[in-house]
């Protein structure tokens, strides 16, 4: 059974759902759609599977649209009774949290990203999202240890996708000084084959 994904290569959340895919073994099953989403200008395409007019968006065989992200990871993990959304408590939690977290990074990062490019940004909200960007680089910092020692999980996928979105889109912050731990993990999990054929890129 083939699956049409609303995709496009710059999107993280795309991202997310493509690195889910090339781990689980799925891949091939997916029919990509170049899909183009931006705030101001909803795609009628898309609409007709979301409303939302969002990346990404998953059809199924009968017709049937999954979305977001989160929902069409936890499908694809399912679809191939996957590891990347751990059962056990300690792990389950631990896991759907970084997901939050790495998704709630993502958010702040795409409006901190929609107001720097505006003609008359406002100065205290591009401060306000600079903060909260490198107090979760120090927290996950804290962090990088646990996160080295779990087994792979949606979790570590999601905060992955964040980070490499900030070196895609976020070039000049120089994270990696934030959180040098952090940064010791990222390049371990991004060499893994799945990571390196989702990089983003232009085009
Ligand atoms: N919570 C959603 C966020 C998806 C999202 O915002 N995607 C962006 C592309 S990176 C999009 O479609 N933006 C178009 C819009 O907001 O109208 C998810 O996890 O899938």
């Amino acid at each position: 059974m083939a699956m049409r994904l609303h995709w496009s290569p710059k999107s993280p959340y795309v991202r997310k759902v493509m690195i889910c895919a090339h781990e689980l073994g799925l891949v091939d099953r997916l029919e990509l759609v170049r899909s183009v989403a931006a705030m101001l200008k909803p795609n009628a395409r898309l609409m007709q599977d979301n409303p939302l007019s969002k990346i990404p968006t998953l059809v199924l065989d009968d017709g049937f649209a999954l979305f977001d992200s989160v929902v069409i990871c936890e499908y694809l993990n399912d679809l191939a009774a996957g590891p990347l959304f751990p059962k056990q408590a300690a792990d389950k939690w631990q896991a759907l949290r970084w997901h939050a977290f790495g998704d709630g990074l993502l958010d702040a990062l795409i409006l901190w990203r929609n107001e720097r490019e505006r003609d008359h940004p406002l100065g205290p909200l591009l401060d306000a999202f600079e903060l909260k960007t490198k107090a979760c680089l120090r927290q996950l910092d804290d962090e990088a240890q646990a996160l080295a020692e779990m087994p792979l999980s949606i979790g570590h996928i999601a905060l992955a996708c964040a980070l490499g979105y900030l070196d895609y889109r976020f070039g000049t912050l120089d994270w990696r000084a934030v959180a040098p731990r952090l940064a010791e993990w990222y390049s371990d999990i991004r060499s893994r084959p799945a990571f390196q054929i989702t990089e983003p890129v232009d085009g």
